[in-house]
């Protein structure tokens, strides 16, 4: 009898541009930017890095609520946000708000979505996105239905989701993946591998050596790649929307990456499930740090660049604080008018009843 799972498994190579020193090892697959459009990319991930770090200190003063770390995975978050256009449609999850901000999403609205208030899920007119998801999953099956819509419309557009490792174990991936292929709806299903669901590694997540693989019971293409090389992900996703918008179906598409910090700021240790040697060997395929020595060498970055877009973003981090901070507190009534387009009789009568509350 013959047995397939090792020759599938084999084909899951991981794909990749730059190596852990900077240095090209797939020339055949570099992307075509200039070098104008690369050093932006390294802008936005020295942008995000500090967004990241002064998020993380605002939080513990108390002036943040929810908040999950993204140190690590920029070139896994910001080199697929970069392959996209203002017509795709992005699905992200809690820890995905960099895209968000990226594509358009005002930087004090990402505060006020960390604080739970009800601007922060209003996406402005052009930024087509959900509100970041927190039920691990959800968002594979609504990106189904997202990228049906766009295709029954004649779009020429993707929707884009994103879970983590763990996020492959719940059935609404399995759904999502499966009813995209079957109608080869354009969409891009991202699963950010940083090999932990809070403390759960993915071994005990599942027998299959890779989440790319997933793919292939579904029908669809998969492919795995180095998501702390921020132009292979660039690469692979602008790939796979060609493909998505060609009507040749959607992409599994798995970056490998780690996340430095805690799984999110409520008060988890990542010191009691990871060791420092596993920490100190991803901090060595840092996707600034390569990507840094890639472009200096080419002679297009310098320290005194970098700098300047740090000062940046502390500046602009401070002035969307103070934006959030005297932005309208938050009404029961903004609740209740914000959930459904029409309110049914019983929120009617509570909106009655808030109201007068409030007014006095
Ligand atoms: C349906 C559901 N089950 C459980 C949780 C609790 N929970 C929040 S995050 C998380 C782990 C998710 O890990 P992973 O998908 O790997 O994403 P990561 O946070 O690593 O990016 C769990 C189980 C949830 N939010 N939703």
């Amino acid at each position: 009898m013959k047995h397939v799972l090792e020759s599938v498994e084999s084909q899951f190579e991981m794909f990749q541009i730059l190596n852990e020193d900077g240095k090209i090892v797939n020339k055949d697959d570099m992307p075509d930017l200039s070098d104008e459009e690369l050093k932006e990319l390294m802008r936005r991930m020295v942008y995000t890095r500090i967004l990241d770090q002064r998020s993380i200190a605002l939080n513990r003063q108390g002036r943040l609520g929810f908040y999950a770390p993204t140190a690590g995975q920029e070139a896994s978050q910001l080199g697929s946000q970069f392959a996209l256009e203002k017509d795709d449609f992005i699905l992200p999850g809690y820890r995905d708000v960099p895209q968000l901000i990226w594509q358009g999403l005002p930087l004090y609205q990402a505060f006020l979505f960390s604080r739970g208030h009800f601007h922060g899920n209003q996406m402005p007119e052009g930024v087509n996105a959900l509100s970041p998801q927190i039920i691990i999953g959800a968002q594979y099956v609504q990106t189904a239905g997202v990228a049906l819509g766009i295709k029954k419309r004649g779009r020429k557009a993707v929707a884009v989701t994103y879970t983590g490792d763990g996020g492959t174990s719940q059935g609404d991936f399995y759904e999502g993946i499966n009813f995209a292929g079957a109608y080869k709806a354009p969409a891009l299903f991202f699963v950010q591998n940083n090999y932990f669901a809070i403390s759960v590694p993915v071994e005990k997540q599942t027998n299959a050596k890779t989440l790319a693989q997933k793919a292939v019971a579904a029908g669809i293409e998969g492919i795995q790649v180095d998501g702390m090389d921020v132009l292979a992900v660039y690469a692979v996703t602008k790939h796979s929307r060609e493909r998505a918008i060609n009507g040749e179906g959607p992409t599994l598409i798995e970056t490998l990456t780690y996340r430095y910090g805690p799984h999110t700021m409520a008060g988890d240790d990542p010191t009691r499930y990871r060791t420092e040697d596993l920490d100190n060997e991803w901090e060595k395929k840092d996707p600034l740090v390569r990507f840094r020595t890639f472009l200096e060498e080419k002679g297009i970055w310098s320290e005194e660049e970098e700098n300047k877009v740090i000062e940046e973003a502390k500046d602009e981090i401070k002035q969307a604080i103070k934006k959030a901070d005297e932005y309208p507190k938050q009404k029961v009534t903004d609740f209740i008018e914000n959930m459904f387009e029409e309110l049914p009789h019983n929120l009617q009568e509570q909106m009655e009843e808030y109201k007068e509350k409030e007014s006095k």
